[in-house]
C-alpha cells in the first residue's frame, strides 16, 4: 500500500468499545475485586495450549445454590424489567444507552443505538422480558443502569457450550448463603437520588405488554446452551460505584434459575480472561464528513480531492446474480451459514428461526444480500451488515456518523473480497458514512486488499464459566452487536 495511503489510514479513529490497546495487564490491573471471585479464568492463567480435557465448565452446574431472591439494591433504587413492546419503556432504554453507553477513548464518538434496533438485538426467539434488567431510581422512576442478554448456541473447540445440565429450570426455592456485597460486590456507597438529574423526568412507566419471565420474541426451536450479554450500562452519574458487579450477579441468578451456567460476552476492556483480543478495521466511505468530524485525518501530502477518489467506488454491485435475501432463502441459507461458521473454534450455530431474525433484511437496523446462480437458482454467498450509528459529540455540523458493521457472511463460490466490496457499494448507496469490521472469521482475506484502516483499540471476546483456549482472531466466528 502507498506511504500515504498507509498514513492516512492509519490516522483513522475507531468508535468502539472502550479499550486500552495495550498488550499484558501489569500486577496492579491484575487485580480485580469482582472479577476475581467469578468462575473465569484468571489473567495469569495461560490458555493459550489448552488439552481439550482441560476445557469445559469451571463451577459445575448447582441450582441448589442458586439464590431464589433478587440481589440488593441499596435503598432508593429498584429492579425493574424493560418491556420493549412499550413505546415509553423502549424510549427509556434508547436514552440511557444514548446518554451514557459506549464512547471512544477521546470521547468524540457515543454509540447510538436506535430503538428498532434495540428491539432486534434483544428480542431474538427464546428471549425472556426477565433479561432485560432495568434499574431505576424508586421515587422517580428514572432509569438508570442496564444489562441483558439473549440466548444462542455456540460452540468451543469443537464443543457445545453447555455443561449438559438436566435439571428442571426455575427451580423451587433454595437457600443461597452468599451475599451481593461478597467479593467486591457492594453498592452501599451510591449517592443520593437527589445528585440524579432528574429535571426531564418521564412518568412511571404503564403496566408490562408481557407478564414477566414470559418470551419477548417469538419461541426458540431448541433449548439454548448458553446466553450472550449486552448493553451494560450504568449512567454517568453512578459510575465507579460498584454497581456494574451487582448488574452482572443479578443477571447471571436470573439466568442460573434458567438452568444455564454460561455466558459469551465482548469488551474493549481487559477483565479475566478474554479468549480472543480482536480489533476493529474501518473503511472510509465518505472520507470527506469523517475528516471533518475528526474520524480520520488527512495523510501527509494528500488532498481531500485525492482522498474523496482513493475511496470511491462502483455505483453498482459488481457480482453478476447479487439480490436481496429472501424469507424464502432462509432454510437452505441458515443451513449454509451454520457449515460455514462450524469451522472456526468459536462457532455460534443458529436455527432456521434465529436466522431468520437476525439475518433478513430490516431497513435501518441490518441488510443481507445473497448471490443466486442464475441457471440452478442455488445460493452460494451471503453478506450482511447492520446499522450502528454514533454521536458526534461537539459537532456543530453533523450531529451523527453512520456506521455499517460487516456482519454474518458465507462464500462457496464468489471470492470473499469481491462480496465484501459489494457490500461496500451497498452500505454506500444506503448513505453509510464508514464500513466497519473486526479481524474476525476469514476477514483479513479483504480489509487491506479493500483499503480498511486498523483502529486504535482491542475488542475482547469473553466466556463466562467456561475454560477453553485462547484463540486468534481469525479463529473467531462470532458477531457480537
Ligand atoms: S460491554 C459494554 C460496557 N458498557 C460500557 O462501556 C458503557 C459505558 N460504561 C458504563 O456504563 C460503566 O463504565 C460500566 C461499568 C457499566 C461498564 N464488562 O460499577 P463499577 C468491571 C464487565 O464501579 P462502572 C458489555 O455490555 C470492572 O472491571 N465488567 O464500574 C458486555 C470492575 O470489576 P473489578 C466490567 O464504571 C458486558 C467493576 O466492573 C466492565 O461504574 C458483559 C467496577 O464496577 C465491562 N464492560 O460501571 C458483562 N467494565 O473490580 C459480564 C467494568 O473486578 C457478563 N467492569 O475489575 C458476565 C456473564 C453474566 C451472565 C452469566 C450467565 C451464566
Amino acid at each position: 500500500m502507498p506511504q500515504a495511503q498507509q498514513e492516512l489510514l492509519a490516522g483513522l479513529e475507531s468508535v468502539q468499545k472502550p479499550g486500552r490497546g495495550d498488550g499484558e495487564a501489569s500486577d496492579d490491573k491484575n487485580k480485580h475485586a469482582f472479577w476475581d471471585t467469578q468462575p473465569v479464568p484468571k489473567l495469569g492463567e495461560d490458555t493459550s495450549g489448552l488439552e481439550p480435557t482441560a476445557m469445559g465448565p469451571i463451577d459445575p452446574p448447582d441450582m441448589a445454590a442458586v439464590r431464589t431472591e433478587p440481589y440488593n439494591l441499596p435503598a432508593s433504587f429498584e429492579w425493574s424489567d424493560v418491556h420493549l413492546n412499550d413505546e415509553d419503556q423502549a424510549k427509556e432504554l434508547y436514552t440511557l444507552l444514548h446518554e451514557n453507553y459506549v464512547e471512544d477513548g477521546d470521547n468524540m464518538f457515543r454509540f447510538d443505538y436506535s430503538i428498532e434496533f434495540l428491539r432486534w438485538a434483544l428480542q431474538p426467539p427464546g428471549s425472556l422480558n426477565e433479561w432485560l434488567v432495568g434499574v431505576r431510581v424508586t421515587q422517580t422512576r428514572k432509569l438508570v443502569a442496564f444489562i441483558s442478554c439473549t440466548p444462542a448456541e455456540l460452540s468451543a473447540h469443537g464443543t457445545r457450550v453447555n455443561p449438559h445440565h438436566t435439571a428442571a429450570a426455575a427451580p423451587a426455592a433454595a437457600e443461597y448463603t452468599k451475599n451481593y456485597d461478597e467479593g467486591g460486590g457492594s453498592a452501599d456507597a451510591l449517592p443520593d437520588v437527589a445528585s440524579l438529574s432528574v429535571a426531564d423526568l418521564p412518568p412511571p412507566p404503564p403496566a408490562a405488554p408481557t407478564a414477566s419471565g414470559t418470551a419477548a420474541g417469538e419461541g426458540a426451536d431448541e433449548e439454548p446452551g448458553l446466553v450472550e450479554v449486552n448493553f451494560l450500562c450504568v449512567h454517568k452519574k453512578l459510575r465507579s460505584k460498584r454497581l456494574a458487579p451487582v448488574l452482572i450477579k443479578e443477571i447471571t441468578r436470573r439466568v442460573n434459575r434458567r438452568g444455564l451456567f454460561q455466558a459469551a460476552y465482548t469488551a474493549g476492556v481487559v477483565l479475566p480472561k478474554p479468549i480472543a483480543r480482536c480489533r476493529y478495521w474501518h473503511r472510509s466511505l465518505n472520507p470527506k464528513k469523517l475528516i471533518e468530524v475528526g474520524f480520520s485525518r488527512l495523510a501527509p501530502r494528500m488532498t481531500m480531492a485525492r482522498t474523496v477518489k482513493l475511496y470511491s467506488l462502483p455505483d453498482q454491485p459488481q457480482t453478476q446474480g447479487l439480490r436481496p435475501l429472501r424469507e424464502a432463502d432462509c432454510e437452505p441459507c441458515c443451513a449454509k451459514l451454520n457449515t460455514f461458521l462450524s469451522k472456526f473454534a468459536i462457532a455460534p450455530k443458529f436455527t432456521v428461526a434465529e436466522f431468520r431474525h437476525w439475518i433478513l433484511t430490516q431497513p435501518g437496523v441490518v441488510y443481507s444480500y445473497v448471490v443466486e446462480e442464475p441457471g440452478t437458482k442455488e445460493i452460494t454467498d451471503m453478506i450482511s451488515f447492520y446499522s450502528l450509528p454514533s454521536s458526534i459529540l461537539g459537532n456543530d455540523k453533523h450531529r451523527k456518523l453512520c456506521a455499517a458493521y460487516s456482519y454474518y457472511y458465507f462464500s462457496t463460490k464468489t471470492p470473499l473480497c469481491a462480496l465484501m466490496n459489494d457490500a461496500l457499494i451497498l452500505a454506500k448507496r444506503l448513505e453509510f458514512d464508514v464500513f466497519n469490521a473486526l479481524d474476525i472469521l476469514k476477514n483479513d482475506e479483504y480489509l487491506k486488499e479493500l483499503k480498511f484502516g486498523i483502529g486504535d483499540g482491542n475488542l475482547q471476546y469473553y466466556l463466562y464459566n467456561w475454560r477453553a483456549a485462547q484463540v486468534a482472531p481469525g479463529q473467531v466466528g462470532l458477531v457480537l452487536l
